[in-house]
């Protein structure tokens, strides 16, 4: 039976509109082999928008997304626009609001990507949970004496029982279908009340998940860990901050931020999840033409899990696969000449 499904796209700032395009063709081209049929509406929300209106998205921007079946997001941010303003003005209104509380980080060694760490073969893969709507990603605090030789700034994080429970209920249930540990990151010796309270949380996680095992790490030696033997690891939760830190780091220790993809899951359904690539903006490169599209391939892969397609996003994954490991064609961010368009062909080629 033919599915179809309604997507938001939001490709966002600098190379987050070249890696959409690549995103969509190889969704159409595994949704025609499964009966699946996309239609995208497409959302210019972006940092020009903003300094052209004010305001990255209009005041009802939630309401005309809040149907979708889910959001595809490219990047964002771009000189000359805070980066606090751009990701506050986009991307955490639509986190929060569609309570996307699970940030989901896969991250694999592919063949043919070397990875700067001695230890990590091709195939070595674990992921990384990121608690995604609280913690130290806050509003709570302000500025005071500005301009004065005491100016300070306090900075409040939240974290809540709730909010803690479900994030670390969620890496517990995804690693009972994996390897059976969960690490979890805090720095419950520096930050003596959220991090000890996180602590506290994840023991009673491990009483709920007794098939689990469970380790605790400081996030400062848990990062030289990650990098010194990253195959030890399986399920790693941690905090917005520690989460978003970690992922990034484990990106680049599987070879390359550019392939790294991310879910921003709202568990219940209830509302959209959201996909997007790990990677920023990245104006360096913005408008050359010689992005990595991966990272917007692998989190559209995620997509079609997400919407219960597994088999679908299996054939994109091993696709992907299969032009590292059998191809010479790479973007620069990989060793390779290839423009995005010249990489997104081999790719559609092999689906
Ligand atoms: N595609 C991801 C992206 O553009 N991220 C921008 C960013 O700064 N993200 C920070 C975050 O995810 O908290």
């Amino acid at each position: 039976m033919a599915t179809e499904h309604r997507i938001a796209l939001i490709p966002g700032d600098g190379i987050g509109t070249e890696v959409l395009p690549p995103a969509t063709a190889v969704l159409d081209k595994v949704g025609a082999r499964h009966g699946i049929t996309f239609r995208y509406d497409d959302f210019d929300w972006c940092c020009e928008r903003y300094l052209h209106e004010g305001a990255m998205m209009p005041a009802n921007g939630l309401d005309q997304i809040r149907h979708h079946d889910a959001i595809l997001l490219g990047a964002v941010g771009w000189p000359g626009v805070p980066d606090h303003v751009s990701l506050w003005g986009l991307l955490i209104p639509i986190r929060r609001q569609f309570d996307q509380y699970v940030n989901l980080r896969p991250i694999k060694v592919m063949p043919g990507v070397p990875s700067p760490v001695r230890s990590a073969e091709p195939g070595l893969e674990f992921v990384v949970v990121r608690e995604n709507v609280e913690g130290e990603y806050s509003e709570v605090g302000g500025r005071f004496h500005r301009g004065f030789a005491d100016e300070m700034a306090v900075q409040e994080s939240i974290f809540t029982r709730p909010g803690v429970t479900r994030i670390l209920d969620y890496a517990f249930e995804l690693a009972a279908t994996r390897r059976n540990v969960v690490t979890s990151a805090t720095k419950s010796n520096g930050i003596v009340h959220t991090m000890p309270f996180w602590d506290e949380l994840v023991a009673e996680a491990g009483l709920r998940h007794p098939d689990v095992r469970w380790h605790q790490e400081h996030i400062d030696a848990l990062v030289a860990k990650v990098v010194l033997d990253p195959s030890r690891f399986d399920v790693i939760v941690g905090s917005n901050l520690f989460g978003d830190i970690l992922s990034d780091l484990a990106a680049a220790v599987a070879g390359s931020i550019g392939i790294a993809p991310a879910g921003n899951l709202n568990p219940s359904r209830e509302f959209p999840s959201m996909f997007e690539p790990v990677h920023g903006s990245a104006p360096d490169i913005a408008g050359k033409g010689v992005a990595n599209p991966l990272g917007a391939i692998w989190s559209a892969a995620m997509m079609l899990d997400h919407l219960g397609h597994p088999d679908a996003g299996a054939e994109v994954v091993a696709a992907m696969v299969d032009v590292l490991g059998n191809t010479p064609v790479r973007t620069a961010d990989l060793g390779g000449t290839a423009s995005t368009e010249e990489f997104t062909k081999t790719l559609l080629d092999r689906i």
